[in-house]
């Protein structure tokens, strides 16, 4: 399997998710901001010229949520993913699912005006918005950690998607000094070795 990867994005969700299977991978290495990756040759891998992509001999697929799906499908999962007749299946699905639909557009935003536009383009009441906006979907996560380590019983893909999305929320200025139950679940997550292995590709 051939991994598009760049360091420090959601492709390193996908490879920490193949380490904690204990997959062999390669990686097609990239690099943000490269003209090439809006060009014609790897549009046709991913058709916004983003990462993560996954090739599995004949399967191309992009999206990280799906191809962590795909993997737990395809890789024998089913130890990071409770069964459809579990009590925490439907926190699995939630989470998991939380991690792109709520966290990641504010960090999306936070990304746009911090870091890529130049200074005389960025807009200080967008950065104000998502910031805010960013501080509210972290609380329901914080809450829901009072008295447990995971987001749905054992570690899960839940984790490692929604778990991503709060490690990227430390990179960009979000306050977590009332959020303790974040801070601990952050140490638990850093201290998987398969995520220390995928941060350090
Ligand atoms: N929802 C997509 C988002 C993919 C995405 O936006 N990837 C970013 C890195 S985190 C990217 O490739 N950016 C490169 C660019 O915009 O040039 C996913 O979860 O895979």
């Amino acid at each position: 399997m051939k991994l598009h990867f760049i360091p420090k994005t959601r492709a390193v969700r996908v490879a920490w998710m193949m380490e904690e299977l204990g997959l062999d991978y390669t990686l097609e290495r990239h690099a943000l901001g490269d003209p090439a990756m809006r060009g014609p040759e790897y549009r046709a891998v991913h058709p916004m010229g983003r990462v993560p992509v996954l090739e599995d001999g004949d399967v191309r697929i992009f999206e990280s949520g799906a191809i962590i799906e795909y993997l737990l499908a395809r890789q024998g999962g089913a130890a990071f993913r409770p069964e459809v007749g579990s009590a925490h299946f439907a926190d699995y699905l939630q989470w998991f699912h939380y991690c792109e639909g709520m966290i990641m557009p504010p960090i999306n935003t936070l990304t746009v005006e911090t870091i890529l536009l130049p200074p005389e383009r960025r807009t200080e009441i967008n950065v104000k918005r998502a910031t805010k906006l960013l501080g509210q979907m972290l609380v329901p996560v914080e809450a829901h950690l009072v008295d447990q380590n995971y987001l749905a019983g054992d570690f899960s893909a839940a984790d490692i998607m929604t778990g991503s999305a709060v490690q990227a929320a430390t990179t960009v200025g979000i306050d977590f000094s009332e959020l303790p139950n974040l801070v601990s679940y952050l140490d638990r997550l850093a201290a998987r070795p398969a995520f220390q292995r995928a941060a350090a590709l």
